[in-house]
């Protein structure tokens, strides 16, 4: 089995389509219209790049639906999930919004082609909020066309210190930052395309025999500090933390 792991820019793909959307967790046509007019405001600001790193600014309410309607979505679809070729898969942004804007660019905007990401949008970078907030937005209109999985970064004990949650308590609140944690939580951890090529942030865990210790791993779920645990560690515990071994706080 190939192993594609974090950092990859971009890879092949046509659009194509892998299905209408998912019909468990579907959103209203109400909340699609006010997502709509969400991803036109985070796309307002193409083009713009060379001039200044505009912020894109939306109210409180919004961002706490992106991340509610989101997080029922990303627990109605597997945490190890199930993807079809052709994909682009695309690995770090970090907070990167307009690096996320040209890939998009470069690659086509959903739902004209198909993306899975593989973690870490937030920290380090000066706008994570636009870029999760987009990445979000985008899983809402195509849940079945659009993946994001999760870094090593979506967990409360690292964004804390690396820079989401000073953005988050600079821009809104750090009851803001609470709710963002709380969708991390639910993001799924892995991705197999097209039955043969595995993906995930990071690096694999030695704990890692069977895709179905993956499968097995419940949610919501933090991501245990290495080092901080009792003396006997579960088995999601390692696993889930191996899950990052090779990224925990360097990159
Ligand atoms: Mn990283």
């Amino acid at each position: 089995m190939e192993v594609v792991s974090a950092a990859i820019s971009a890879s092949s793909a046509a659009p194509s389509t892998t299905g209408g959307g998912g019909n468990t967790a579907a959103p209203s046509d109400a909340v699609l219209s006010e997502v709509g007019v969400i991803i036109e405001k985070l796309l307002a600001v193409r083009g713009t790049r060379q001039s200044s790193n505009m912020q894109v600014t939306l109210t409180e309410d919004e961002v706490k639906m992106l991340c509610q309607r989101s997080r029922e979505i990303f627990l109605t679809q597997p945490i190890l999930i199930e993807v079809e070729a052709p994909v682009k898969i695309c690995g770090d942004l970090h907070g990167q919004y307009y690096d996320l804007l040209r890939l998009f660019e470069y690659g086509g905007y959903p739902p004209e082609s198909n993306y899975l990401f593989l973690g870490d949008y937030v920290d380090r970078g000066k706008q994570s909020l636009e870029t999760i907030c987009l990445l979000l937005a985008y899983k809402i209109m195509y849940p079945e066309n659009f993946f994001i999985l999760r870094g090593n970064h979506e967990c409360a004990s690292v964004n804390r210190i690396y820079g989401f949650y000073d953005e988050c308590k600079r821009r809104y609140n750090i009851k803001l930052w609470k709710t963002f944690t709380d969708c991390f939580n639910c993001l799924p951890v892995a991705a197999i395309v097209d039955g043969k090529i595995f993906c995930m942030h990071g690096g694999l865990s030695p704990e890692l025999h069977h895709m179905d210790q993956i499968r097995r791993l419940p949610r919501p779920t933090d991501v245990p500090d290495t080092g901080t645990r009792g003396a006997s560690p579960s088995l999601l515990e390692k696993t889930l933390s191996g899950l990052f071994s090779s990224d925990t706080t360097s990159t």
